[in-house]
Protein backbone atom coordinates (compact mmCIF):
# COMPACT_ATOMS: atom_id res chain seq x y z
CA UNK A 1 0.00 0.00 0.00
CA UNK A 2 1.40 4.10 -0.89
CA UNK A 3 0.67 6.14 1.76
CA UNK A 4 1.81 9.97 0.61
CA UNK A 5 1.33 12.48 4.23
CA UNK A 6 1.71 16.21 3.68
CA UNK A 7 3.34 16.50 7.27
CA UNK A 8 5.38 19.49 9.27
CA UNK A 9 7.76 19.30 11.64
CA UNK A 10 6.88 17.97 15.37
CA UNK A 11 3.17 16.74 15.35
CA UNK A 12 4.07 15.30 11.67
CA UNK A 13 6.95 13.64 12.89
CA UNK A 14 5.12 11.74 15.84
CA UNK A 15 2.61 10.99 13.42
CA UNK A 16 4.79 9.56 10.94
CA UNK A 17 6.23 7.31 13.58
CA UNK A 18 2.97 6.19 14.25
CA UNK A 19 2.04 5.18 9.85
CA UNK A 20 5.70 3.92 9.75
CA UNK A 21 4.82 1.41 12.84
CA UNK A 22 1.06 0.44 11.65
CA UNK A 23 2.21 -0.19 8.39
CA UNK A 24 5.77 -1.18 8.21
CA UNK A 25 5.19 -2.90 4.71
CA UNK A 26 3.82 -0.02 3.06
CA UNK A 27 5.54 2.49 0.97
CA UNK A 28 5.25 5.86 2.64
CA UNK A 29 6.19 9.17 1.67
CA UNK A 30 6.03 12.36 3.43
CA UNK A 31 5.92 15.63 1.56
CA UNK A 32 7.59 17.75 3.82
CA UNK A 33 6.95 22.06 4.39
CA UNK A 34 10.10 24.07 4.18
CA UNK A 35 8.50 27.37 4.90
CA UNK A 36 10.70 27.39 8.33
CA UNK A 37 13.93 27.24 6.51
CA UNK A 38 16.04 29.64 5.84
CA UNK A 39 20.03 30.93 5.49
CA UNK A 40 21.56 31.22 8.73
CA UNK A 41 25.18 32.22 9.47
CA UNK A 42 25.74 30.57 6.06
CA UNK A 43 24.08 27.50 6.64
CA UNK A 44 20.58 26.13 5.29
CA UNK A 45 18.35 25.64 8.34
CA UNK A 46 15.69 23.55 6.94
CA UNK A 47 13.50 23.00 10.77
CA UNK A 48 10.53 20.20 9.46
CA UNK A 49 12.42 17.88 7.67
CA UNK A 50 15.13 17.90 9.97
CA UNK A 51 12.80 17.19 12.88
CA UNK A 52 11.16 14.32 10.97
CA UNK A 53 14.68 13.20 10.09
CA UNK A 54 15.08 13.02 13.35
CA UNK A 55 12.80 11.47 14.75
CA UNK A 56 12.44 8.48 12.36
CA UNK A 57 15.85 7.62 12.86
CA UNK A 58 15.65 8.36 16.61
CA UNK A 59 17.85 10.90 16.93
CA UNK A 60 15.77 13.47 18.01
CA UNK A 61 16.01 15.27 21.14
CA UNK A 62 12.76 14.40 22.42
CA UNK A 63 12.66 16.73 25.71
CA UNK A 64 13.21 19.54 23.40
CA UNK A 65 10.84 18.81 20.27
CA UNK A 66 13.74 19.72 18.15
CA UNK A 67 17.80 19.00 17.47
CA UNK A 68 19.37 16.24 18.16
CA UNK A 69 19.93 13.89 21.15
CA UNK A 70 22.94 14.19 23.11
CA UNK A 71 24.02 17.64 21.70
CA UNK A 72 26.53 20.06 22.39
CA UNK A 73 26.47 23.77 21.68
CA UNK A 74 29.93 24.87 21.97
CA UNK A 75 29.98 26.58 18.55
CA UNK A 76 26.79 28.57 19.38
CA UNK A 77 28.71 29.89 22.27
CA UNK A 78 31.43 31.07 19.75
CA UNK A 79 28.58 32.49 17.19
CA UNK A 80 27.33 33.95 20.59
CA UNK A 81 30.90 35.36 21.60
CA UNK A 82 31.42 37.00 17.97
CA UNK A 83 27.69 38.37 18.04
CA UNK A 84 26.81 36.12 14.81
CA UNK A 85 23.84 34.60 14.49
CA UNK A 86 20.77 35.23 16.69
CA UNK A 87 21.33 34.77 20.18
CA UNK A 88 17.88 33.24 21.05
CA UNK A 89 18.56 30.73 18.23
CA UNK A 90 20.37 27.52 19.09
CA UNK A 91 22.15 25.81 16.92
CA UNK A 92 23.63 22.39 18.04
CA UNK A 93 27.31 21.21 17.58
CA UNK A 94 25.60 17.77 16.11
CA UNK A 95 22.70 19.71 14.14
CA UNK A 96 25.18 22.09 12.52
CA UNK A 97 26.80 18.79 10.67
CA UNK A 98 23.04 18.37 8.99
CA UNK A 99 23.23 22.14 8.13
CA UNK A 100 26.57 21.68 6.63
CA UNK A 101 26.83 18.63 4.64
CA UNK A 102 23.14 20.13 3.45
CA UNK A 103 24.71 23.43 2.36
CA UNK A 104 27.67 21.66 0.82
CA UNK A 105 25.57 19.78 -1.52
CA UNK A 106 22.76 23.02 -2.23
CA UNK A 107 26.50 24.76 -3.38
CA UNK A 108 27.49 22.25 -5.36
CA UNK A 109 24.12 22.80 -7.07
CA UNK A 110 21.78 19.94 -6.45
CA UNK A 111 18.33 21.05 -5.27
CA UNK A 112 16.68 20.33 -2.08
CA UNK A 113 14.73 17.24 -3.11
CA UNK A 114 18.09 15.49 -4.64
CA UNK A 115 19.86 16.80 -1.02
CA UNK A 116 17.05 15.41 1.19
CA UNK A 117 17.89 11.47 0.18
CA UNK A 118 21.89 12.02 0.64
CA UNK A 119 21.17 12.99 4.09
CA UNK A 120 18.77 10.64 4.91
CA UNK A 121 19.83 8.01 4.06
CA UNK A 122 22.82 7.76 6.97
CA UNK A 123 19.73 6.13 8.78
CA UNK A 124 16.95 3.75 7.64
CA UNK A 125 14.31 6.06 8.15
CA UNK A 126 11.11 3.60 6.58
CA UNK A 127 9.71 6.88 4.86
CA UNK A 128 10.22 8.69 1.95
CA UNK A 129 10.83 12.17 2.47
CA UNK A 130 10.25 15.11 -0.11
CA UNK A 131 10.45 18.68 0.48
CA UNK A 132 6.98 20.53 -0.48
CA UNK A 133 9.58 22.33 -3.06
CA UNK A 134 13.21 22.97 -3.74
CA UNK A 135 11.98 26.74 -4.47
CA UNK A 136 13.08 28.44 -1.26
CA UNK A 137 9.36 29.75 -0.06
CA UNK A 138 10.14 30.61 3.08
CA UNK A 139 7.09 32.12 6.02
CA UNK A 140 7.25 35.54 6.72
CA UNK A 141 5.12 37.03 9.34
CA UNK A 142 3.31 40.54 9.41
CA UNK A 143 2.90 42.02 13.14
CA UNK A 144 2.59 45.59 14.14
CA UNK A 145 5.26 47.69 12.39
CA UNK A 146 6.70 45.13 10.49
CA UNK A 147 7.59 41.47 8.82
CA UNK A 148 9.72 38.86 9.90
CA UNK A 149 10.42 35.13 9.23
CA UNK A 150 8.28 32.76 10.76
CA UNK A 151 11.55 31.77 13.07
CA UNK A 152 11.90 34.40 14.53
CA UNK A 153 8.13 35.58 15.41
CA UNK A 154 8.59 31.57 17.10
CA UNK A 155 11.60 31.13 18.66
CA UNK A 156 12.43 35.02 20.00
CA UNK A 157 8.77 36.03 20.29
CA UNK A 158 6.96 32.50 20.87
CA UNK A 159 3.97 33.86 18.25
CA UNK A 160 3.40 36.19 21.72
CA UNK A 161 3.11 39.17 18.56
CA UNK A 162 -0.10 38.99 17.41
CA UNK A 163 0.56 38.30 13.82
CA UNK A 164 -1.74 40.13 10.83
CA UNK A 165 -0.97 37.89 8.12
CA UNK A 166 1.54 35.19 6.60
CA UNK A 167 3.33 35.54 3.79
CA UNK A 168 4.98 32.46 1.82
CA UNK A 169 7.38 34.45 0.37
CA UNK A 170 8.46 33.58 -3.17
CA UNK A 171 5.68 31.20 -3.72
CA UNK A 172 4.13 32.54 -6.84
CA UNK A 173 7.59 31.03 -8.54
CA UNK A 174 7.20 27.92 -6.85
CA UNK A 175 6.52 24.74 -8.09
CA UNK A 176 6.13 21.21 -6.39
CA UNK A 177 9.32 18.92 -6.29
CA UNK A 178 10.13 16.38 -7.96
CA UNK A 179 8.30 13.13 -7.13
CA UNK A 180 5.42 15.50 -5.12
CA UNK A 181 2.56 15.68 -7.66
CA UNK A 182 3.28 11.29 -8.67
CA UNK A 183 3.19 10.66 -4.98
CA UNK A 184 0.06 12.24 -4.70
CA UNK A 185 -1.44 11.06 -7.58
CA UNK A 186 -0.09 6.77 -7.12
CA UNK A 187 -1.30 7.11 -3.43
CA UNK A 188 -3.71 4.65 -1.89
CA UNK A 189 -4.29 6.64 0.68
CA UNK A 190 -3.37 10.69 1.47
CA UNK A 191 -3.26 11.93 5.11
CA UNK A 192 -2.31 15.25 6.10
CA UNK A 193 -0.93 15.14 9.58
CA UNK A 194 -1.95 16.73 12.86
CA UNK A 195 0.35 19.43 12.04
CA UNK A 196 -0.16 23.59 11.68
CA UNK A 197 -2.58 23.93 9.60
CA UNK A 198 -1.88 27.46 8.48
CA UNK A 199 2.35 27.35 8.48
CA UNK A 200 2.89 24.17 8.15
CA UNK A 201 -0.13 22.11 5.72
CA UNK A 202 -1.27 25.48 4.89
CA UNK A 203 2.10 26.41 2.93
CA UNK A 204 3.04 23.05 1.93
CA UNK A 205 -0.58 23.63 -0.01
CA UNK A 206 -0.07 27.18 -0.81
CA UNK A 207 2.47 25.80 -3.55
CA UNK A 208 0.85 26.24 -6.98
CA UNK A 209 -0.60 22.98 -8.41
CA UNK A 210 -0.19 21.13 -5.09
CA UNK A 211 -3.60 21.85 -3.76
CA UNK A 212 -5.05 21.09 -7.20
CA UNK A 213 -3.02 17.82 -7.50
CA UNK A 214 -4.67 16.19 -3.37
CA UNK A 215 -8.10 17.94 -5.41
CA UNK A 216 -6.50 15.52 -8.17
CA UNK A 217 -5.46 11.97 -6.42
CA UNK A 218 -7.97 9.07 -6.88
CA UNK A 219 -6.94 8.24 -3.35
CA UNK A 220 -8.88 9.11 -0.33
CA UNK A 221 -7.91 12.33 1.61
CA UNK A 222 -8.23 12.01 5.30
CA UNK A 223 -6.85 14.78 8.04
CA UNK A 224 -6.05 14.20 11.97
CA UNK A 225 -6.99 17.32 13.76
CA UNK A 226 -4.28 19.27 15.49
CA UNK A 227 -6.62 20.72 17.90
CA UNK A 228 -8.08 18.77 20.82
CA UNK A 229 -11.15 20.10 22.69
CA UNK A 230 -10.42 23.76 21.71
CA UNK A 231 -6.65 23.74 22.62
CA UNK A 232 -3.66 22.93 20.20
CA UNK A 233 -1.29 19.99 20.79
CA UNK A 234 1.43 21.82 20.58
CA UNK A 235 2.94 24.46 19.05
CA UNK A 236 1.84 27.71 18.54
CA UNK A 237 -1.46 26.67 15.53
CA UNK A 238 -3.87 28.89 17.72
CA UNK A 239 -2.13 32.08 17.57
CA UNK A 240 -1.68 31.35 13.45
CA UNK A 241 -5.71 30.28 13.12
CA UNK A 242 -6.32 33.46 15.31
CA UNK A 243 -4.45 35.88 12.74
CA UNK A 244 -6.66 34.22 9.83
CA UNK A 245 -9.93 34.31 11.00
CA UNK A 246 -10.22 30.53 11.88
CA UNK A 247 -11.39 29.37 15.39
CA UNK A 248 -9.36 26.87 16.97
CA UNK A 249 -11.15 23.95 17.52
CA UNK A 250 -11.44 20.47 15.30
CA UNK A 251 -14.47 21.40 13.11
CA UNK A 252 -13.24 24.97 11.82
CA UNK A 253 -10.00 23.42 10.84
CA UNK A 254 -11.70 20.83 9.08
CA UNK A 255 -13.87 23.55 7.34
CA UNK A 256 -10.87 25.59 6.40
CA UNK A 257 -9.54 22.53 4.71
CA UNK A 258 -12.96 22.07 3.21
CA UNK A 259 -14.68 18.99 1.55
CA UNK A 260 -13.05 18.00 -1.62
CA UNK A 261 -16.41 17.87 -3.11
CA UNK A 262 -16.12 22.08 -2.58
CA UNK A 263 -12.94 23.13 -3.89
CA UNK A 264 -11.61 21.80 -0.80
CA UNK A 265 -8.67 18.76 0.14
CA UNK A 266 -10.84 17.00 2.56
CA UNK A 267 -12.87 13.58 2.18
CA UNK A 268 -12.44 12.42 6.00
CA UNK A 269 -11.55 13.81 9.12
CA UNK A 270 -10.39 12.16 12.63
CA UNK A 271 -11.51 14.27 15.77
CA UNK A 272 -10.58 13.65 19.25
CA UNK A 273 -13.35 11.75 21.19
CA UNK A 274 -13.12 15.02 23.08
CA UNK A 275 -14.32 16.77 20.31
CA UNK A 276 -17.30 14.09 19.06
CA UNK A 277 -19.79 16.90 18.64
CA UNK A 278 -17.74 18.27 16.02
CA UNK A 279 -18.60 14.94 13.86
CA UNK A 280 -21.99 16.22 12.75
CA UNK A 281 -20.85 19.92 11.54
CA UNK A 282 -17.95 18.59 9.69
CA UNK A 283 -20.09 15.78 7.98
CA UNK A 284 -22.24 18.63 6.67
CA UNK A 285 -19.67 20.17 4.75
CA UNK A 286 -19.36 16.61 3.28
CA UNK A 287 -16.45 15.49 5.08
CA UNK A 288 -16.57 12.18 6.87
CA UNK A 289 -15.76 12.88 10.25
CA UNK A 290 -15.03 9.97 12.66
CA UNK A 291 -14.42 10.93 16.93
CA UNK A 292 -11.14 8.46 18.06
CA UNK A 293 -8.70 9.17 20.92
CA UNK A 294 -6.15 11.61 18.90
CA UNK A 295 -3.41 11.74 21.51
CA UNK A 296 0.09 10.79 20.10
CA UNK A 297 1.53 10.19 23.18
CA UNK A 298 3.37 6.91 22.99
CA UNK A 299 4.03 4.05 20.60
CA UNK A 300 0.91 2.16 20.86
CA UNK A 301 -1.36 5.62 20.61
CA UNK A 302 0.70 7.16 17.49
CA UNK A 303 -0.06 3.87 15.76
CA UNK A 304 -3.42 3.34 16.74
CA UNK A 305 -4.41 6.87 15.30
CA UNK A 306 -2.55 6.48 12.13
CA UNK A 307 -4.87 3.13 12.18
CA UNK A 308 -7.85 5.10 12.42
CA UNK A 309 -6.55 7.73 9.78
CA UNK A 310 -5.78 4.73 7.16
CA UNK A 311 -8.94 2.82 8.24
CA UNK A 312 -11.61 5.71 7.87
CA UNK A 313 -9.28 6.65 4.42
CA UNK A 314 -10.21 3.30 2.97
CA UNK A 315 -14.04 2.99 4.56
CA UNK A 316 -14.82 6.19 1.98
N1 LIG B 1 13.13 26.23 18.38
C1 LIG B 1 13.26 27.03 19.48
O1 LIG B 1 12.26 27.25 20.17
N2 LIG B 1 14.44 27.59 19.81
C2 LIG B 1 15.57 27.42 19.09
O2 LIG B 1 16.63 27.94 19.44
C3 LIG B 1 15.48 26.56 17.93
C4 LIG B 1 16.60 26.29 17.14
C5 LIG B 1 16.46 25.43 16.04
C6 LIG B 1 17.56 25.11 15.24
C7 LIG B 1 17.42 24.26 14.15
C8 LIG B 1 16.16 23.72 13.84
O3 LIG B 1 16.02 22.88 12.79
C9 LIG B 1 15.04 24.01 14.64
C10 LIG B 1 15.19 24.87 15.73
N3 LIG B 1 14.08 25.19 16.55
C11 LIG B 1 14.22 25.99 17.63
C12 LIG B 1 12.75 24.60 16.29
C13 LIG B 1 12.04 25.31 15.15
O4 LIG B 1 11.77 26.64 15.43
C14 LIG B 1 10.74 24.53 14.91
O5 LIG B 1 11.11 23.19 14.72
C15 LIG B 1 9.94 24.85 13.67
O6 LIG B 1 10.56 25.71 12.83
C16 LIG B 1 8.58 25.36 14.14
O7 LIG B 1 7.72 24.28 14.11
Amino acid sequence: MKITVLAGGVGGSRFLLGVRSAYPDADITAIVNVGDDMWHVGVRIAPDLDTIMYTLAGQNNTSRGWGRVGESERVAGELRAYGVGWPWFTLGDLDLGTHLARTHYLRSGLPLSQVVPLLTSRWDLGVTLLPSTDSEVETHVRVEGGSMHFQEWWTRHRASLPALAFDFVGVSSAVPAPGVVAALAEADVVLLAPSNPVVSIGAILAIPGLADAVRATSAPVVGVSPIIAGAVVRGMADACLTAIGVSTSADAVALHYGARSAEGVLDGWLVDTADDAAVAPVASAGITARAVPLWLSDDATRAQVARDAVELALAL
